[in-house]
């Protein structure tokens, strides 16, 4: 059925996402197929697939088909039958949340704080809230294309301090029900520098590669000077025309590139109904 399909393409917003229908992602896609949906992730940043049944298996499969998977810090939420997939979730087992709750509700890019940071993550949903739960994504592409002349001359030769530890210091602290990061994960994630600016692998295009989720400073600024900057970038990246806000259904498949994008998952559902999704990462290379 694959074999004959097309694979067909609507945007979503200005500057990021895309629709892809046509494909299965749970059958083997022909090479063909495949071309189609690596060049309109290069183009797009953010692919979303409606109405997609896949086992942890095949979500492996397909997420493989990009690059070899890494497996995330916390190793507690792991899939218990496929250690590659990851589990985003509210739901509460005896009291403990199967998967990690609250993840990424702040504006980020996966595992910028590791020295190869994730290239792109896959997020399959199987239970959604009825209203609310979104998640945001925000074209870093775009936003460097619009910053002026002499702040893209200044930010160009600078490198910024990444630390997974900055979530909990500015998020995860306020929350109650997300338990703490052990001194044993803390010693796996030590703080990592990249460029401000990087050169995103596959398109070539810039990309401004900071994020309130996990960059600490700028490198060689006074802590003044780094904060009101980290702030106006932060600012600049979060304006509505650079965002494409995705709504879940069941089934929906969303991929993203988190070399171009940063994502933020929406905190305004109810926690008593259950929003469960399974996740790969697939590895990315060093920044530069
Ligand atoms: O739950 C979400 O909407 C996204 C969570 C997140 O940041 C991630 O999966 O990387
Ligand atoms: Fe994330």
């Amino acid at each position: 059925m694959n074999d004959q399909s097309e694979v067909r393409l609507r945007r979503l917003s200005g500057c990021v996402g895309a629709e892809v229908s046509g494909v299965s992602l749970s059958g083997d896609l022909t090479n063909a197929q495949f071309d189609a949906i690596h060049r309109a992730f290069n183009d797009h940043s953010v692919l979303v697939f409606r109405n997609q049944q896949l086992e942890p298996d095949e979500l492996v499969s397909f997420s493989r088909r990009f690059g070899p998977l890494e497996q995330h810090v916390l190793k507690q939420f792991a899939h218990p039958e496929n250690p590659d997939v990851f589990l985003i979730s509210n739901v509460k087992e005896k009291g403990k949340p199967v998967g990690a709750i609250r993840a990424g509700q702040y504006w980020h890019s996966d595992c910028s704080y590791m020295a190869r940071p994730t290239m792109a993550s896959v997020l399959h949903a199987l239970e959604v809230p009825h209203t609310g739960g979104d998640t945001m994504f925000t074209s870093m592409a775009a936003a460097y294309d619009e910053l002026s002349e002499p702040m893209k001359v200044f930010l160009s030769g600078l490198t910024a301090v990444h630390d997974y530890t900055n979530a909990w210091d500015v998020f995860f602290s306020r929350v109650a029900d997300r338990p703490p990061l052990s001194d044993e994960d803390r010693a796996k994630v030590p703080p990592v520098e990249h460029p401000i600016v990087r050169t995103h692998p596959e398109t070539g295009r810039k990309v401004l590669f900071v994020n309130p989720g996990f960059t600490r400073h700028i490198v060689g600024l006074t802590e003044a000077e780094s904060r009101a900057l980290l702030d106006l970038l932060f600012a600049h990246a979060q304006q509505p025309h650079f965002i494409y806000r995705h709504t879940w259904a069941s089934g929906d498949l969303v991929m993203w590139d988190n070399r171009a994008t940063w994502h933020l998952a929406v905190a305004d559902y109810n926690m008593e109904e259950r929003r469960h999704f399974h996740r790969t990462s697939i590895a990315g290379d060093a920044p530069y």
